[in-house]
């Protein structure tokens, strides 16, 4: 199989006629011959462990939890769930300060019940991935008790640690003027051992020191526990500050206007991000996850990875473009994230998808990261009209789907105050905790209108659960036959799924038609399949790029004039205010594509396909 991508920076344009429109731009690149494996084409869904579902009533969630809510992983037919951490920790970063990479926190269970869900995941084939956060652990990880205790001990060159000075009144003089993410600087004295220790994020999270082959070794170790334990794979968090400059030099200002001195923004993190030697940690470490899947005959164990970087630095977590080195099986995409926001036009959603695509290479598989704990909800971020679209839009593109649990149903941000917040970035400021805060994205999931939401039974939950519920909950939407959120999200993983079967459906174009509506193709020499979305407040009338033939709709957003198996007309499609549609061709004259077009066909559309043949 010979997969195409054919990239089409279009110039905004009407487009008519049945031809599709000369491209202004277009390259094509060849991807491997191989049948996909099971992660190139899967949806992972993420799940935030202390808002899922909290089994016991103590107002967290749990690893018990998660196992009662199996079916309805199940039920959305995700291919592999990755968990935010779940390991012991003093929760001062929601367990992203890990103080014991191979136990369980108390909080969500024990080793026991990861065993369960494991098990009970893989006998539904729903893979099982964990969230690593080798940037740093707790101040409270023996390793970091130890390094504070004996500078010359086993442990002492675990951290990072720099001479820094102390005067009479008490004032540290750090050993440079870097800065951590949660502001101030990026340097803690320790009393103790009478030096300063980076720590990136949060005091309480001191960075490991990686320059230090026994820190490589120790984290190695970990890895290799956890995939024979049987995990599926890792999630490589903040993996862009494994390395910091050897000489510890001072960064410059980055001179973004309006930014505080003491803000992580005020400089420019040339010294601590991204540094050379991170990518060959990351190649290391696939290098591991090969040689285990090799030797033990294993599915393939897969690694993503986290960075909000440049797309340069982004494609260098995925490995060499020559593919001589391979890196993560993916590194996120944030571009839905990070390159578009509210009022976004056709203009800005084409660059977006377009600067990915066109800056991968061949060799590697793309991904769509719509959401995760870090960041507002997408009805928040867009507004709730677009909650389809977007879903259609990660499920449509080629390549991998990431979703962050309650997407799929449309949640927005909860309310949270300031008093009941946690998040250790927004906390020591109430006055711009509503700017800051990543709570919102974070309450408990909605699934139904009983007490806490069907969170628990009744315990205050560790975060306030959104008034939303009583409008917003799986239970109201996942009726048979109803058109929901949930309905759609279904709709559009059984669609993927039968993609992904199809071979060939190599071509990615886009196209605008008009100032508000885009055309995303993906096409074979048989089958032609487009997701139309009018981006704009206004009703459209727009000719679509077609093929000779019928068109039928296959899936809609819930505002639509359309249902699935509608026909189209002449090629004209009549769009409400922010809908998107999928719609394919019909006709299929011959090909060894036929068999598998008729086969989607009939399980997309069940009854109302037969009538068609
Ligand atoms: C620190 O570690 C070194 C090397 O293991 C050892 O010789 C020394 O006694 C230790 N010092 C203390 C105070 O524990
Ligand atoms: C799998 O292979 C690795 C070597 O890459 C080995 O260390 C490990 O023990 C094996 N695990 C299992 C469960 O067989
Ligand atoms: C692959 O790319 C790397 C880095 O650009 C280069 O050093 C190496 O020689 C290339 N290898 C091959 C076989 O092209
Ligand atoms: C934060 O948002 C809440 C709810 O919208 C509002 O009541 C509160 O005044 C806001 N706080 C600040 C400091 O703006
Ligand atoms: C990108 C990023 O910030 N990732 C994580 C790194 O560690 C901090 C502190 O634990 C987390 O808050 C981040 O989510
Ligand atoms: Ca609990
Ligand atoms: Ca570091």
């Amino acid at each position: 199989m010979k997969i195409v991508f054919v990239f089409v920076f279009s110039a905004i344009a009407v487009v008519s006629g049945l031809e599709i429109e000369k491209p202004k731009n277009e390259y094509l690149l060849a991807r491997n011959d191989a049948e996909p494996d099971w992660w190139q084409t899967a949806v992972f869904y993420q799940i935030y462990p202390r808002s899922f579902k909290d089994s016991d009533n103590d107002g967290i969630g749990d690893i018990r939890g998660i196992i009662d809510k199996l079916p309805h992983l199940y039920d959305m037919k995700v291919t592999a769930v990755w968990l935010s951490p779940i390991f012991t920790s003093p929760q001062v970063d929601q367990g992203y300060d890990i103080s014991d990479y191979y136990s369980i926190d108390p909080d969500y269970g024990t080793l026991d019940d990861l065993r369960e869900l494991v098990d009970k995941a893989h006998e539904l084939d729903i893979k099982i991935v964990l969230d690593f956060v080798p940037n740093h652990t707790s101040d409270q990880h023996e390793w970091f008790q130890e390094s504070v205790n004996n500078a010359t001990g086993e442990f002492g060159d675990y951290y990072v640690w720099r001479d820094c000075e102390k005067d009479e009144d008490g004032i540290v003089t750090p050993p440079n003027n870097w800065l951590s993410h949660f502001g101030g600087s990026a340097w803690e004295y320790n009393e103790e051992r009478d030096q300063c220790y980076l720590h990136q994020f949060a005091a309480a999270q001191p960075d490991l020191n990686f320059n230090n082959p026994d820190v490589v070794t120790a984290i190695e170790l970990v890895l290799t526990y956890w995939l024979e334990f049987g995990i599926d794979g890792f999630r490589c968090d903040a993996v862009g500050y494994l390395f910091e400059d050897p000489e510890f030099r001072d960064e410059p200002l980055s001179n973004i206007p309006d930014v505080g001195e003491d803000e992580h923004d005020y400089l420019d993190h040339i010294y601590t991000a991204d540094q050379p030697q991170t990518y060959d940690m990351i190649y290391q470490w696939r290098e591991l996850l090969d040689s285990f899947t090799e030797t033990n005959q294993s599915d393939t164990k897969v690694m993503m990875t986290e960075t909000y970087t440049s797309i340069e630095n982004t494609l260098l977590y995925y490995g060499l473009s020559n593919g001589t080195r391979k890196g993560a099986h993916f590194a996120f995409n944030f571009n839905f994230i990070t390159k578009i926001a509210k009022g976004f036009n056709v203009e800005d959603l084409t660059a977006c998808i377009s600067e990915w695509l066109d800056n991968l290479p061949s060799i590697y598989t793309s991904n769509w990261v719509l959401g995760n704990h870090d960041v507002n909800r997408v009805a928040t971020r867009f507004g709730t009209e677009y909650i389809d679209a977007f879903n259609m839009l990660t499920a449509f593109l080629p390549g991998v789907m990431v979703t962050y649990n309650g997407e799929e149903i449309g949640m927005e941000n909860g309310e949270v105050t300031c008093e009941q917040g946690h998040d250790p970035r927004a906390i020591n400021d109430c006055s711009t905790f509503n700017e800051t805060s990543r709570d919102f994205a974070r309450t408990p999931f909605h699934w139904d209108n009983t007490t806490n939401a069907g969170f628990n039974d009744g315990a205050t939950p560790w975060l306030p659960v959104s008034e939303k519920y009583l409008d917003v909950n799986l239970a109201d939407q996942d009726v048979r036959a109803l058109s929901s959120h949930y309905n759609v999200y279904k709709e559009l993983l059984q669609f993927r799924s039968t993609l992904s079967r199809m071979e060939d459906l190599d071509e990615v174009t886009m196209v605008s038609l008009s100032d508000n509506v885009i055309q995303i193709i993906r096409q074979n020499k048989a089958f032609h399949v487009s997701l139309v979305f009018n981006v704009g407040e206004d009703e459209e009338a727009v000719e679509f790029n077609h093929w000779e033939g019928d068109y039928v709709v296959a899936i809609t957003t819930i505002d639509s004039s359309y249902s699935s198996g509608d026909f189209i007309e002449n090629g004209t499609l009549f769009l409400n205010p922010y809908e998107s549609i999928v719609i394919h061709n019909t006709v299929v004259s011959g090909g060894p594509s036929a068999i598998q077009v008729l086969s989607y066909l009939v399980l997309l559309c069940s009854g109302v396909t037969m009538s068609l043949f």
